[in-house]
């Protein structure tokens, strides 16, 4: 197992300069990755309004970090080698052309990762289920070895440990689209696709810019690597087929499969080249996660275990210990009869269509956020039967309502905000009934994060009193 590494230009960066673009989470990591290894830093970012002293107070005794906000000016990208672009950052932003323009090499987060890690890494990309299977992955690892990380775009960069992983590092990476887009010579071990459904058009415009950002994960992978993929998801299937350099294995809960992992009378089995006939893996009513969704990625996170040589008795006990996470359909609290699940990662109408499909009985659903240009026909659809009412917040609230009516449900609520959209239910919710958020928009009309939104959401149910 292992994979060669060739990085980009295999240049040496010591000494040199290297401008970080976006002052966020990865820009902060990167920044401090560089400064380690003896690299000169400039951080930029576009908001002028961002305090410098306190950015330049995240590595105080650095005499190489320096800190540029506003206009990217040819002053500041004078004698840069190297920039190193967040993911928030779109790559036609008109400075990033210029930087481009200029013949400066652009490199995204998980490059810069790259160049710096020795690991195995299993990559875990798809529009939904990343964060949950990439955490069950780095829960697999974690049993099977003190020597593992969880890293990306679950939030915690991997850019942040990148130089203190060795060669037998297990590092489970969730990547997003926009870190894909900015990688050059990224190989992981075993990559993952585990769905394709519409996101993040204001950012790539068209899916199939969406779609070919994501199937970039395998695109420096070989024959000695393997690319884990949803059989069930035809966009996810179809897509694949024309990816011929990496060992594609599949993963199916419809359909007894030739070699990948499949479930047959309620077990999961896994057929690979490697051991003749079909081993058994787990039985799935001892899974804690439900819904079909979170089938599909427990059979993606046992596939992928597979590939990185885990023991499958490993495997199968980490499964069956495994909660589920943060902010996705999470149990908050039950109070005067009603149910509170937080499901703020419910960022686009395919993640929070689950949620609603996931609730047992009728659901006062509090939606809306950020205009990722996406449609709820798909989403509203779904509410017959399972909403009662919709409660709607944010950026999105006028389209969202419009989408209701169109479809014929009207129980629509207006509120000014998150804290107003909790006092509404639970001064509405009948005793029996749910209240779930789960917006269907991103976070960033409002708030900092979707962590930021459900944290918040959870301290005011929290804070609700017995009637
Ligand atoms: N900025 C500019 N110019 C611009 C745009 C942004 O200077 O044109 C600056 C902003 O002023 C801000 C900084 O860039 O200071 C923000 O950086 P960022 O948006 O890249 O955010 P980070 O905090 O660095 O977090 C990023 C990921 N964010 C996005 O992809 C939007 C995090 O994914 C990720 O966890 C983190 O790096 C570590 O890798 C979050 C996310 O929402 C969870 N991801 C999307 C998703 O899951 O749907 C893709």
């Amino acid at each position: 197992m292992g994979t060669e590494k060739l990085v980009a230009g295999n240049i040496d960066l010591t000494g040199k300069k290297v401008i970080v673009a976006g002052a966020g989470r990865s820009g902060l990591a990167s920044s401090g990755l560089l400064i380690r290894n003896g690299v000169s830093v400039v951080l930029y970012d576009g908001n002028e309004s961002l305090n410098k002293e306190e950015l330049l107070g995240n590595f105080p005794s650095a005499d190489n970090f320096s800190v540029a906000l506003g206009e990217l000016t040819d002053e500041i990208l004078e004698g840069a080698e190297l920039f190193v672009i967040s993911p928030g950052i779109p790559v036609d932003a008109p400075f990033v052309n210029k930087v481009r323009e200029k013949g400066i090499p652009i490199w995204g987060e998980i490059e810069l990762a790259y160049y710096y890690s020795n690991g195995v890494i299993a990559a875990i990309t798809g529009t939904n289920g990343k964060t949950t299977t990439t955490s069950l992955v780095g829960e697999i690892f974690n049993s099977y070895t003190e020597d593992s990380i969880v890293v990306g775009n679950i939030g915690l960069p991997f850019t942040k440990l990148a130089d203190m992983t060795n060669d037998k590092t297990h590092i489970a990476l969730e990547v997003s689209s926009f870190q894909l887009e900015t990688i050059h010579s990224f190989r992981p071990h075993v990559s993952a696709v585990l769905n394709l459904t519409p996101d993040h058009l204001n950012r790539h415009y068209t899916l199939d810019n969406y779609y070919n950002a994501k199937l970039r994960i395998a695109e420096n992978q070989t024959e000695d690597d393997y690319m884990v993929i949803n059989y069930d998801d035809e966009e996810t299937r179809v897509r694949t087929e024309k990816i011929e350099n990496v060992h594609k294995v599949y993963f199916s809960h419809e359909t007894e499969l030739e070699e990948g992992a499949f479930v047959r009378d309620g077990k999961i089995y896994i057929k690979s080249w490697d051991v003749e006939g079909e081993q058994y893996i787990l039985d799935v009513d001892k899974i804690k996660i439900l819904g079909l969704h979170n089938l599909e990625n427990v059979l993606a996170a046992v596939l992928i275990a597979y590939y990185m040589d885990i023991p499958i008795e490993i495997i199968r006990d980490a499964v069956y210990a495994f909660n589920g996470v943060e902010h996705r359909i999470e149990f908050v609290r039950e109070i005067n009869g009603v149910k509170y699940y937080n499901d703020s990662k419910g960022t686009n109408p395919d993640a929070a269509i689950k949620a609603v499909q996931a609730m047992k009985s009728s659901t006062l659903l509090i939606g809306g956020g950020y205009d990722k240009e996406s449609e709820y026909d798909e989403w509203v659809e779904t509410f017959p039967g399972k909403v009662r009412v919709i409660v709607l917040i944010g950026e999105t609230a006028d389209k969202i309502e419009k989408c209701c009516k169109d479809h014929g449900f009207n129980e629509i609520v207006r509120v000014g905000n998150l804290k107003e959209a909790v006092d509404y239910c639970n001064s509405a919710a009948r005793p029996g009934e749910n209240v779930l958020l789960s917006p269907a928009c991103a976070s960033w009309d409002m708030f900092k994060s979707y962590e930021e939104r459900g944290t918040l959401f959870k301290v005011y149910v929290n804070g609700l009193e017995e009637k």
